[in-house]
């Protein structure tokens, strides 16, 4: 069977762009993805984005008055419904075909820890837990072989999608060139541990 390929984008919200955990390339990324879309898109059976959606993250957050450790706590981010947790301009969401959220309530950095966006107003969203699939089973239903990871942090929430997505038993590839990291010296860690586990660079 000929691959069936699959491209997430993860996390190119404004908050990781040029808000409150903003990252040095995130803005450049987020360009370069549109026009990869532009000229790519036609390449992948599906394409998806993910979001980091807080409502209340359980420590993920530093405490007030203390200082964020950039491993574990983070200065509040893409708090849910607010302008940060919004897709950043220079993206072009329109071959995003699905959105997938994690972290309302506990921390998560991978985008297989998220579930689909429901369709009905926001409000109601708050209401209702995770009842939505999750993105391994939504890759799986469509048959997905292969899966490409791009976006932000390289470090943190691409690594983790990439590094789940390949014990999900899809092949991936994270696209460097299309991802922005925290630190640099975070990144290069990131890319021995997802070649290690059988995750290629592109
Ligand atoms: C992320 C730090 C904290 C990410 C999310 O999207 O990589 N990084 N939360």
């Amino acid at each position: 069977m000929s691959p069936r390929r699959a491209l997430v984008i993860v996390d190119v919200q404004k908050d990781f762009v040029d808000g409150s955990l903003g990252t040095a390339r995130g803005a450049e990324v987020a360009a370069a993805i549109s026009s990869f879309l532009s000229s790519d898109a036609n390449k992948y059976a599906h394409i998806v984005g993910t979001l980091d959606w807080h409502v209340d993250p359980a420590g993920h957050f530093v405490a007030a008055g203390e200082q964020p450790d950039y491993s574990e706590t983070w200065p509040v981010h893409c708090v849910a419904g607010t302008e940060g947790a919004t897709t950043y301009p220079a993206l072009d969401t329109s071959a995003i075909e699905a959105w997938f959220r994690k972290g309302e309530f506990t921390p998560a950095y991978s985008g297989f820890e998220g579930h689909l966006a429901p369709a009905f107003a926001e409000a109601d969203w708050l209401k209702v837990e995770r009842k939505t699939i999750g993105l391994e089973q939504w890759l799986q239903d469509r048959k997905i072989s292969h899966v490409d990871v791009v976006g932000i942090a390289t470090d943190f929430c691409v690594k983790a999608t990439a590094l789940d997505s390949q014990s999900a038993g899809f092949h991936t590839t994270v696209i460097e060139q299309l991802c922005a990291p925290v630190s640099d010296e975070g990144a290069q860690e990131a890319f021995a541990e997802l070649r290690a586990a059988g995750v290629l660079i592109s």
